[in-house]
């Protein structure tokens, strides 16, 4: 946390304007040194300096600046940005020119944020969502970035750690004040707060993983007998050849993955190999992986061949997260109703297709963005999104189970402790002492 610190905050490689980052006490001496005219700007608004080299005096580039004094800045430190025209001889030059001052240094990955969070600007789960906004790439994920970044998920661990305090107050007040006259309904009434707030976790830990999913995206499988137009399918949706496609069954072997954004939604595609018995060690070994694949998977798609008879093997795969297509549907005259007749069970989740002509397409991508929100989106209560988070968040929830089942009251005591500490790992902001001094604040008795 020493240093002035400086880094390009625009991408790398030739663009109209680049952003230059300094932060640190000392940021104002890139307006002083390198900059003419040199005087410091009124906080916060936008103006013009030519910068030159300071050894030389050499013209490096016409800039726009903008000073953030501290703390209103987003490390909390003094800040300034130089927004520079964005040629790869700009960018050296001027990251040269800032490496020149004394006590400047590059910043290490993540440093600008890991400074808001020490000076207090944000808590670590609004640092981590910082993160993820810069990674999103769909809609969805932007979404759900922001959202954490505005704290809803700070503001809900929070909420919980004050009343877990709160809790642990009152245990503790029984405890040291045992000979005092405290209301008889304290402990009934702790036990219930207490099994409250394991149940809200419980909950918000059984959310189906869905914020996690929505961070890392969805997997879908494509699973189906030899030739029932798994890869096509995949190219199709895909838009572009990832897959050979032929009519010899056993093409494809190894899995192929292609990443998709289907309604704002991140998907992983997997094409896999035919499911049959062939004797063939390279065809078994790519069977085995395709049915590890299916069970992995957040949603797999049997594809069936619509001239053929339903394949059992593919049959044998359907489960709760199966939808079914039944593919080359341009080269049946059956009916749908007919060709689904020869499914044994649940035809609500069945497509037509034909990947060939495009008959269906649009209906099978309405489908898996409907799977998808259904699974995965949609509900109000900010989700987890992080396996840290569901760590600790269990750790929480066994504390207060454990806390739950306890006879002597300074053992509850303990695990209640443990449980708040578990919960202030995730914002990185509580401290139990803290907590509690602000709690006893309230306290009246023994005063
Ligand atoms: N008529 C018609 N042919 C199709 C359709 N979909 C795929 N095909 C053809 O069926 C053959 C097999 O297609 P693939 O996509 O390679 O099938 P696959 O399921 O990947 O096959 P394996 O990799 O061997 O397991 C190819 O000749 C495709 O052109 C369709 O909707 N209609
Ligand atoms: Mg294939």
């Amino acid at each position: 946390m020493t240093g002035t610190i400086f880094a390009l905050a625009s991408a790398h490689g030739r663009a109209g304007v680049a952003v230059f980052r300094v932060s640190g006490s000392q940021a104002r001496e890139v307006i002083g040194r390198l900059c003419f005219p040199s005087s410091v700007p009124p906080p916060r608004q936008a103006v013009v300096r030519r910068v030159k080299n300071p050894e030389s005096g050499e013209l490096l580039d016409q800039v726009v600046i903008l000073y953030f004094p501290a703390p209103h800045s987003f490390t909390g430190e003094d800040v300034v940005e130089l927004h520079t025209h964005g040629g790869r001889a700009v960018i050296q030059a001027i990251s040269a020119a800032l490496a020149s001052l004394l006590d400047f240094r590059l910043a290490e990955p993540g440093e600008f944020t890991r400074r808001a969070f020490e000076n207090g600007k944000m808590d670590l789960t609004e640092a981590e969502a910082v993160a993820d906004l810069v990674h999103a790439e769909t809609e969805a994920q932007r979404r759900q970035a922001l959202r954490q970044l505005d704290g809803a998920l700070g503001t809900l661990y929070m909420g919980w750690s004050g009343r877990l305090a709160r809790s642990l107050a009152f245990i503790e007040a029984a405890i040291d004040f045992a000979d005092e006259d405290l209301p008889d309904d304290l402990g009934t009434h702790q036990t219930t707060a207490l099994q409250l707030l394991r149940d809200e976790i419980a909950a918000h830990l059984n959310d189906n993983r869905r914020g996690e999913r929505l961070r890392d995206g969805f997997s879908i499988a494509l699973v189906g007998a030899p030739n029932a137009g798994k890869s096509s399918l995949l190219n199709a949706l895909a838009q572009r050849e990832a897959a050979i496609v032929s009519p010899v069954a056993g093409t494809t072997r190894d899995v192929i993955e292609s990443h998709l954004d289907l309604s704002g939604y991140p998907v992983t595609l997997s094409d896999t190999a035919g499911l049959r018995t062939s004797g063939d060690v390279i065809e078994e070994e790519g069977v085995r992986r395709a049915r590890a694949k299916a069970e992995q998977a957040d949603l797999k798609l049997l594809i069936f061949d619509a001239t053929q008879p339903p394949d059992p093997e593919t049959l044998s795969l359907s489960d709760a997260k199966a939808l079914w297509v039944m593919n080359k549907m341009d080269l049946v005259t059956g009916t749908p109703e007919t060709l689904a007749a020869r499914l044994p069970s649940d035809r609500t989740a069945l497509c037509f297709l034909s990947v060939k002509t495009g008959a269906g397409m649009d209906a099978l991508l309405g489908r898996l963005t409907q799977e998808i929100t259904s699974r995965f989106g949609g509900q109000e209560a900010a989700p987890l999104t992080r396996a840290r988070h569901r760590t600790a968040l269990e750790s929480a929830r066994d504390h207060l189970d454990r806390a739950l089942n306890a006879h002597a009251p300074d053992l509850r005591a303990e695990d209640v402790r443990l449980a708040l500490r578990a919960l202030g790992r995730i914002t990185g902001r509580v401290d139990v002492e803290d907590l509690l001094d602000l709690i006893f604040k309230d306290f009246c008795i023994g005063k």
